[in-house]
C-alpha cells in the first residue's frame, strides 16, 4: 500500500520546512516566518482562515524548547481533524449499504472496489452495484473491477433506471446474504438539480427494500479540486445527507490541506483516504499520519 508520507509530498512541499523555520529560533519566530508560514499554509489549500488562525497562535506561543513548539504545532493541527472512531467493517446478519456519490471523475468507482476489496480482506461479503447506467462503460468499468478482485457486481443495463438497479442490487445483497453492499453511482455535477434528484430517487429506493438503507452516503472527493471540492459537496449534502467523506488522489495533490475544513464546512468525518491507483491504495484516514507526513516527523506522540 503507497504510504502517507509518499502520498502527501506535493502537499507538503514547504510545510514542514516553514513550520522548522518557526522552531529555530530559542526567542521565538520572526515576523518573516511567520508571514512565509501563511503563504505556504494558503499555498497547500489550507482555509485562509485557519491559517491566519494558526500563525497567529505560533506567533503567541511560550518560547521554549524546539522538542516542545514541535508538539504545540502537532496538537494544533490534530485538534482540527477530531474524526471520532475510524470507520469498521460490521456484519449483523442483513446487508448494510453504503452509498457513493461524488461529481464525475471523483473517483467513486475506484472507490467502490477497493472499499469492496477491503471489506473483503476483513472477512466480510461484499456486493457492488453498479448504478451508472448513463454510460456502457461505467458498469463495464466496475465489472472488471469486481472481476480482478473478486467481487460479484450487480448492473443494470444501460439506460435502465438507477434507482432500480440499486433497489435489485439490495434484493440480491439480502438474497445471497452480502454483509455490505457498495453503491457506486454516476457522476454528476453538483449544480445539476435533475441528477441530484435521481441520487434521492436511488437513495429512497434503498430505504424502501430495508429500513435504514443506505446506511451510510459518502461523498468521493477529489484532492486535486482542494476547498473547491467542499462547495460542491454542500450541494450533494443538501440533496442527500451525508454521513462520511472519501478523500481521492491525495498523492499528487498539492492541495490535501483542504482535509482541515471538512469537518467544520461539511460536518462529517473523513473516513477513507486515496493514497494512490492501485486496488491496495486506500487507507482508512488516520489524523496522526495525515499530520505526521506533512510535518514530516514520522513520529508518534
Ligand atoms: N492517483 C490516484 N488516482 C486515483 C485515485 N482514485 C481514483 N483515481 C483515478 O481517477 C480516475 C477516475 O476514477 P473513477 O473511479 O473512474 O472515477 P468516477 O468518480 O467513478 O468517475 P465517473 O464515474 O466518470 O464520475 C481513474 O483514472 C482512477 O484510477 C487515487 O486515490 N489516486
Ligand atoms: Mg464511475
Amino acid at each position: 500500500m503507497a504510504s502517507w508520507i509518499d502520498a502527501l509530498v506535493r502537499t507538503r512541499r514547504n510545510i514542514a520546512n516553514a513550520f522548522g523555520r518557526i522552531l529555530v529560533r530559542s526567542d521565538g519566530p520572526d515576523v518573516e516566518s511567520l508571514e512565509d508560514l501563511e503563504d505556504i499554509l494558503i499555498g497547500a489549500d489550507i482555509a485562509p482562515r485557519l491559517a491566519a488562525e494558526w500563525v497567529e497562535k505560533l506567533a503567541h506561543a511560550p518560547r521554549g524548547h524546539a522538542n516542545a513548539r514541535k508538539a504545540l504545532i502537532r496538537k494544533m493541527l490534530l485538534g482540527h481533524l477530531d474524526h471520532g472512531p475510524a470507520f469498521e467493517w460490521r456484519s449483523d446478519g442483513r446487508p448494510r449499504s453504503i452509498l457513493l456519490v461524488g461529481v464525475n471523475g471523483s473517483g467513486k468507482t475506484t472507490t467502490a472496489a477497493r472499499l469492496a476489496k477491503n471489506a473483503a480482506m476483513c472477512g466480510l461479503t461484499p456486493l457492488l452495484a453498479a448504478t451508472d447506467t448513463f454510460r456502457a462503460a461505467g458498469a463495464d468499468q466496475l465489472r472488471l473491477w469486481g472481476e480482478r478482485i473478486g467481487c460479484d457486481v450487480v448492473a443494470g443495463a444501460s439506460g435502465a433506471d438507477a434507482a432500480a438497479v440499486a433497489y435489485d442490487a439490495l434484493e440480491a445483497a439480502i438474497a445471497r446474504k452480502a454483509d455490505t453492499l457498495i453503491v457506486d453511482t454516476a457522476g454528476r455535477m453538483h449544480t445539476q438539480a435533475p441528477l441530484l434528484q435521481e441520487l434521492q430517487k436511488i437513495s429512497r429506493s434503498l430505504s424502501k427494500r430495508m429500513e435504514g438503507a443506505p446506511h451510510e452516503t459518502w461523498i468521493v472527493l477529489d484532492a486535486a479540486l482542494g476547498q473547491n471540492a467542499l462547495s460542491q459537496a454542500k450541494l450533494f449534502n443538501d440533496a442527500v445527507p451525508l454521513t462520511g467523506a472519501v478523500v481521492t488522489k491525495l498523492d499528487g495533490s498539492s492541495k490535501g490541506g483542504f482535509i482541515f475544513s471538512i469537518r467544520r464546512e461539511l460536518g462529517i468525518p473523513v473516513l477513507w483516504a486515496g493514497l494512490g491507483e492501485g486496488a491496495d491504495d486506500l487507507a482508512l484516514f488516520n489524523a496522526e499520519e495525515y499530520v505526521d507526513a506533512l510535518l514530516e516527523t514520522g513520529e508518534k506522540a
